[in-house]
């Protein structure tokens, strides 16, 4: 009895010591991982990434809008902008019209507007239509992105532009002229919307390069518009090469047009004899580049375009900028960007693809 009872005693004096040992035990383990989490991988990796987008608020919540879905350019874009809002903890959804006419985006806007989101991300269809409820927008708190298709400079306070739009209408004259043959002749241009901003911008500047004296032997007889509409950008390539039996080459600075001309020119009489060329996704344009249809055609990459615009939004609704010029934030992996002048942030300089390098690329 005695001993049963001594062994009571012990046993209790060895669940309180044993308590004891657990209670700070934990303890231990809780300052342990929290002093450990502070050196840790993870938390390093966590600490980068906090520095690297200082004071972005967690949580945003994001609309993407393309010039219209199903445009394989567009996806690609917004797929950067999703991701980058998601690196930042927000959540980001894409939500566009099923084509890219001039006012097709505007209903959708407003209702967008009355859900109030942090940010609207938004790839112009008209750089005016969409300007009284982008305003409003504004007025709501809602920052404003547009990246690939500007909007007027009042609808938005910031636009990412893939490269300069000079550079772009440039590299237009020139493939113009590299593509027509040595004698030069005739080219059309196979554009989007008539409407599109970036297109309209871009063509303009081909046009007053096409005046240079070295671009003498070249003669645009057209701009056609294919609407970012695989089956219309089609028929507008043979419309072209009907009317017009001279010409040269086709320079479409839409992804959607270069493909649906690629696609006709590499099944008619006139492959070998017409260039192709333009504005491409390498994975689009691949074919054509092997079945000789396409010498040339150039690009960025668009999921950056839209991984920047997603982080130019986060830090806008974070208030770490304002949309001013001079200001800067960081980007993610592509580091730190600053306002350029007019609210523009340029991503760089397209890449040509050819038969060499168009291996090298896979989007
Ligand atoms: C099409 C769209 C887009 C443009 C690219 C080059 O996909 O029109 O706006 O940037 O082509």
């Amino acid at each position: 009895m005695r001993d049963s009872r001594f062994m009571r005693v012990l046993a209790l004096l060895f669940a309180v010591v044993l308590g004891a040992a657990v209670i700070t035990g934990c303890g231990s383990t809780k300052d342990d991982e929290e002093s450990g989490s502070a050196s840790s991988g993870s938390t390093a990796a966590e600490t980068t990434a906090a520095d690297s987008s200082a004071t972005i608020k967690k949580g945003l919540n994001v609309v993407v809008m393309p010039k219209q879905l199903g445009n394989p350019y567009e996806e690609l874009e917004d797929k950067g902008t999703v991701a980058a809002i998601e690196e930042t903890g927000g959540t980001a959804k894409i939500q566009g019209p099923t084509d890219a006419a001039a006012s097709s985006q505007v209903s959708l806007l407003r209702s967008i507007t009355q859900q109030k989101p942090d940010a609207i991300v938004l790839a112009a269809n008209d750089p005016n239509a969409v300007v009284p409820v982008l305003k409003q927008a504004q007025q709501r708190g809602i920052k404003v992105v547009t990246q690939d298709s500007d909007s007027a400079p009042e609808g938005r306070q910031i636009f990412i532009n893939q490269a300069t739009t000079q550079s772009i209408g440039e590299q237009l004259a020139k493939q113009a002229l590299e593509t027509a043959g040595s004698a030069g002749g005739e080219v059309a241009v196979l554009s989007a919307t008539a409407n599109a901003p970036n297109q309209n911008a871009w063509i303009k500047i081909m046009q007053t390069e096409l005046k240079k004296p070295e671009y003498s032997k070249i003669k645009l007889v057209k701009v056609a518009y294919g609407d970012d509409d695989d089956q219309k950008s089609f028929q507008q390539a043979q419309g072209l090469l009907s009317a017009y039996p001279n010409l040269k080459s086709i320079v479409s600075p839409t992804t959607v047009g270069i493909a649906a001309a690629a696609r006709y020119v590499s099944d008619s009489k006139y492959k070998g004899k017409v260039a192709v060329t333009g504005l491409g996704t390498p994975n689009q344009m691949r074919k054509f580049v092997k079945d000789g249809t396409v010498a040339q055609f150039a690009l960025w990459n668009p999921e950056d375009v839209g991984y920047l615009g997603g982080y130019a939004a986060a830090a806008l609704a974070s208030d770490v900028i304002t949309g001013k010029q001079g200001e800067s934030f960081k980007a993610g992996k592509l580091g730190t960007k600053t306002i350029g002048e007019n609210g523009e942030i340029v991503l760089g300089p397209p890449t040509t693809f050819t038969t060499d390098n168009i291996d090298k690329f896979d989007f």
